[in-house]
C-alpha cells in the first residue's frame, strides 16, 4: 500500500526533503563542484616584455609581456592557479607563409618558457600551438599557391613548432589548427626526439568554425587574410563529424580531449565525455562567450558571479574536467576558503 498525503503526493514524488537544507543541496551536486584543479588560464603573450595592453573586445583582459605577466601570474599562483594556456602574439617580428616566427628563438612563448618554469615550478604550462598568429595569410596551415590547404606541409610544420614548444619546456602542447593527423604528427616528433613520456598532448578534438572567436582574433592578430576557416573547423551543425575526430584523436595519442566552444556544444561535451570517460575532458569557454557573459552582466541582465558560477557547474555537470576560460581570475577569487582558518 503507498501511503499518499492529502494530496496524493507519492512519498518518492517528495524532492523537497532533499534540498531543504545547503548541506543536502551540496550532496545533490557533488559531481559538478569546481576546485582550483578545474581551470586553465589563456593568456596572451607579446614580444614588448614590459608590455601591458588591455584588449578592448576583451573587457578585463590584457596582452602582457614576460615580466608584467610574472607580476599578474604571482598573485593568482599564491590563491591556486594550476595551469596557464600560452599564445602567442607578435607585433614587430615578421609574419611569413610559412609561419617561420611561430618558433624562432625570438617567439615570445619560446623564450618565455624556460622563466616561467623557474618562477613558478609548480604551474603547469601548456602551449597553443597554430600558424595562424605568425602566417601572413593568417590561416592554421600551410597552403597551396592557390589559397587552398596542403595538408601534408602543414602537419610537418605544425609538429615542428608543438617540439620546439616541448623543446622550450612546454608541459603541454595544444594544437588548434585541425589539421587532419596532426596528433599523430606532434606524437611520431615526440616519440623520435624522446619526449613523448614527458610532453602531453591536449587535442583541440571537436573544435567548430564558431561565429564566437572574434574577440580572440582581436587580441592574437589572428584573423584569415582572406576565407575563412570552414574547411577545417568543423560544421557547427555536426555531431558526427565531432565523434569521428575524437576517435581519431584518441586513436592517434592525444592524452587529454577537448571541445570548444562550449555553451553551444554540451551536447557535444556529453557525447565524447561518455565515449570517453577514461580521458581528461577539457572545453574552451571561448573570447565570444567570455565577452557576452561579462557583457550581458554589466547591462544588468545577470550577477556576474552567480551567472557565472551557474554556468561553470553545468559545463561541469555536463562532462567538463577542466574548464579554460578566461575568468579564471575572478573564479580563483570565488574559490578562495571563505573564513581564513
Ligand atoms: O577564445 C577564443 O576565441 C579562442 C580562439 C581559438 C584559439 N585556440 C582559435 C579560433 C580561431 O580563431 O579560429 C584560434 C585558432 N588557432
Amino acid at each position: 500500500m503507498i501511503e499518499k498525503t492529502c494530496y496524493n503526493v507519492e512519498k518518492r514524488h517528495i524532492l523537497h526533503s532533499s534540498i531543504f537544507n545547503q548541506t543536502l543541496r551540496d550532496w545533490q551536486g557533488l559531481q559538478s563542484e569546481l576546485t582550483t584543479k578545474n581551470f586553465m588560464y589563456p593568456i596572451f603573450l607579446v614580444e614588448d616584455e614590459n608590455a601591458v595592453q588591455p584588449i578592448d573586445s576583451m573587457p578585463g583582459i590584457s596582452r602582457f609581456g614576460i615580466n608584467k605577466l610574472k607580476n599578474h601570474l604571482w598573485p593568482l599562483v599564491q590563491k591556486g592557479l594550476q595551469a596557464i594556456l600560452l599564445f602567442g602574439v607578435i607585433d614587430n617580428l615578421p609574419k611569413d607563409d610559412y609561419a617561420t616566427n611561430a618558433d624562432s628563438l625570438q617567439n615570445p612563448v619560446i623564450k618565455a618558457l624556460p622563466q616561467l618554469k623557474t618562477w613558478f615550478p609548480n604551474l603547469t604550462i601548456a602551449c597553443d600551438v597554430c600558424l595562424c598568429p605568425y602566417s601572413s595569410h593568417g590561416h592554421c596551415g600551410i597552403l597551396f599557391p592557390d589559397g587552398t590547404l596542403n595538408n601534408e606541409a602543414s602537419l610537418e610544420r605544425i609538429s615542428d613548432v608543438a617540439l620546439s614548444y616541448a623543446q622550450a619546456g612546454a608541459h603541454i602542447v595544444a594544437p588548434s589548427d585541425m589539421m587532419d593527423g596532426r596528433i599523430a604528427a606532434i606524437k611520431q616528433k615526440l616519440i623520435h626526439h624522446k619526449l613523448a613520456n614527458k610532453v602531453a598532448v591536449l587535442s583541440y578534438t571537436a573544435k567548430f568554425a564558431s561565429n564566437f572567436y572574434g574577440p580572440f582574433r582581436d587580441a592574437a592578430k589572428s584573423k584569415p587574410a582572406f576565407g575563412d576557416r570552414r574547411c577545417y573547423q568543423l560544421p557547427p551543425t555536426s555531431a558526427n563529424l565531432a565523434i569521428r575526430a575524437a576517435e581519431r584523436d584518441v586513436s592517434e595519442g592525444a592524452d587529454l580531449l577537448m571541445v570548444k566552444p562550449v555553451m553551444a556544444y554540451m551536447d557535444i561535451l556529453k557525447t565524447i565525455k561518455d565515449k570517453f570517460p577514461h580521458y581528461p575532458m577539457f572545453v574552451y569557454q571561448v573570447s565570444g562567450e567570455y565577452a557576452m557573459i561579462y557583457k550581458a552582466s554589466q547591462a544588468g541582465t545577470f550577477d556576474l558571479e552567480a551567472g557565472l558560477m551557474e554556468i561553470l557547474r553545468s559545463l561541469r555537470r555536463a562532462g567538463a574536467d577542466v574548464i579554460i576560460t578566461y575568468f579564471t581570475p575572478l573564479i580563483l577569487d570565488l574559490l578562495q576558503p571563505k573564513h581564513k582558518l
